[in-house]
């Protein structure tokens, strides 16, 4: 399994699946959710709103998973990353979480590639050095047989920088 790092907005990538930094009800927002939903079309909301009447949203740590729409992708996997509370609320356990539940669903998709957001350190406000080392170490803890690459977009030049240095340090 391949682990890579590049700089851009994940929106653009051709993979089978890609993950989104949603928020509990599923309804979209802003960051990097806003522009998945922007970009993807009504397709990706209208079966989020499924997932909502099935099941009521989804939990903090937990993950679904939707059509990719008009990207250029088979599914979303949307997970619900913490809000950084200086460490008093099990962010990391939480973070941790939804990087083990989004490979938990590539598994079950049989996805090949998949590319991850830097969960939560946007609007969530997670540090990000200490959020990039829990999505690193989890991906590397689990490396699922079918998987062939694991993409890491970063939008900023910070988080670029530290998954550069992490990978290649
Ligand atoms: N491609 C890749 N990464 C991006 C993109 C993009 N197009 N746009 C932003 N990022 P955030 P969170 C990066 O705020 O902190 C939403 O309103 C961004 O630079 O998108 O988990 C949801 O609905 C940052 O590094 O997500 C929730 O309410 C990372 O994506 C809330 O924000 C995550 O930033 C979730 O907050």
């Amino acid at each position: 399994m391949k682990i890579e790092v590049i700089k851009g907005d994940i929106t653009k990538l051709t993979v089978d699946a890609i993950v989104n930094a949603a928020n509990t009800s599923l309804l979209g927002g802003g960051g990097v959710d806003g522009a998945i939903h922007k970009a993807g079309g009504y397709e990706i909301l209208e079966e989020c709103k499924k997932i909502r009447n099935k099941q009521g949203g989804c939990n903090v740590g937990d993950a679904v998973y939707t059509t990719g729409g008009k990207l250029h992708v088979k599914y979303v996997i949307h997970t619900v990353g913490p809000t950084w509370n200086n460490g008093r609320s099990k962010e990391s356990t939480h973070l941790t979480r939804c990087y083990q539940n989004s490979l938990r669903i590539a598994v079950e998709l049989k996805v090949r590639s998949i590319a991850f957001p830097n969960i939560s350190t946007g609007i969530y406000r997670y540090p990000k050095a200490e959020a990039a080392i829990i999505a690193i170490e989890t991906i590397k803890q689990h490396q699922p047989v079918h998987l062939q690459r694991i993409i890491f977009v970063c939008f900023d030049e910070d988080n670029f920088k530290i998954y550069y240095d992490y990978l290649n340090g």
